[in-house]
């Protein structure tokens, strides 16, 4: 339960989890189906055991709101986190004329004179994509992502169909459905993804007056992707509660293969050495907006006093 329980699922990987290769070719450990409950009446779970950064959670989670799938509002609210998918567009089209930028990814980790040059190239692309509107109409829109399938899933009729207002209008009117689910699985569209969507289906449940969601997540990396995922559903669980007139209930956080990188064995143990402290709250200054006019001046997390970031590489 709690960041006990996610806690608890470090120790489990790194205990008894399986030593598989993946598709990185980084090597993980890994365990196939979990589940972790956080209350959220207790407190808001961004984790105490380092220090997680809310304020690009909660703009991320915000665009996904919107249906907004261009990264110029993420830049916007200076959030750099989906730039690379946009900038490898960039680079592979005709309209590129600037160093090869192959494999970025991986040759900015290893090479520091190549590092130097790419994050040149990606300053030269972001400021293209905050001026320039027919600019980052082309390259700033990284198209079936999570703001595309929640708000506007396009059947094969055609027709576009707006899951996440669907969904709310029915945890309003009929609160005791069980079909209250959001999928961003669009078997569709995966094989032309760059990554299909990890956090794959979401539900809610209402009971009591509070509103619960469970998130089935296909495959989580637990240093790095996990504290986020814990956040984002965390927060939109908050605020669809506050858009429904309902408190809040639990986040159920089901995984499929959750795995630990082997190049973060080192910083989970550190990790697992620090105790952990009372949660933060959650606080929405915005007693009459809809969901989908909140803005991240309107949330604030208090009481927040977690232990150090820790810095690991990303896998790609
Ligand atoms: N990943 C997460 N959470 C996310 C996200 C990605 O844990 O929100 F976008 C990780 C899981 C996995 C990798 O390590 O990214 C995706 O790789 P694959 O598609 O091979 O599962």
């Amino acid at each position: 339960q709690g960041e006990q329980g996610y806690i608890e699922l470090c120790r489990q990987i790194l205990d008894t989890g399986k030593d598989r290769d993946d598709r990185t070719n980084t090597g993980t450990y890994s365990v196939f189906g979990h589940q972790i409950r956080f209350d959220l009446q207790k407190g808001f779970p961004l984790l105490t055991t380092k220090k997680v950064p809310f304020r690009l959670i909660a703009t991320e989670l915000l665009w996904f709101i919107k249906g907004d799938t261009n990264i110029r509002y993420l830049l916007e609210h200076n959030n750099n986190i989906w730039n690379e998918w946009a900038f490898e567009k960039w680079i592979k089209s005709s309209e590129y004329t600037g160093p090869d930028m192959t494999n970025f990814g991986i040759r900015s980790q290893k090479d520091a004179a190549f590092k130097e040059e790419y994050d040149q190239q990606m300053e030269l692309f972001k400021e293209k994509i905050l001026n320039d509107d027919a600019f980052a109409e082309k390259y700033g829109d990284l198209g079936s992502v999570y703001g595309k399938q929640w708000r506007d899933w396009q059947t094969s009729k055609g027709e576009s169909i707006d899951q996440l207002k669907e969904t709310i209008e029915a945890i309003k009117n009929n609160p005791n459905s069980r079909r209250h689910i959001v999928s961003a699985w669009n078997p569709e569209d995966i094989p032309t993804m760059a990554l299909p969507p990890c956090h794959t289906l979401f539900q809610f449940y209402v009971a009591d007056g509070k509103l619960s969601c469970q998130l089935y997540q296909r495959s989580a990396d637990v240093f790095i992707g996990v504290p986020f995922n814990i956040a984002s559903y965390a927060l939109l669980t908050h605020l669809i509660a506050h858009e429904c007139g309902l408190e809040v209930g639990e986040f159920v956080h089901t995984f499929g293969d959750a795995h630990i990188y082997s190049n973060h064995v080192e910083q989970v143990n550190l990790q697992l050495e620090r105790d952990i402290r009372e949660m933060p709250k959650l606080k929405i200054n915005a007693p009459d907006k809809s969901i989908f006019d909140i803005d991240i001046t309107d949330l604030e997390i208090e009481n927040y006093h977690p232990h150090p970031a820790i810095k690991a590489p990303i896998a790609v």
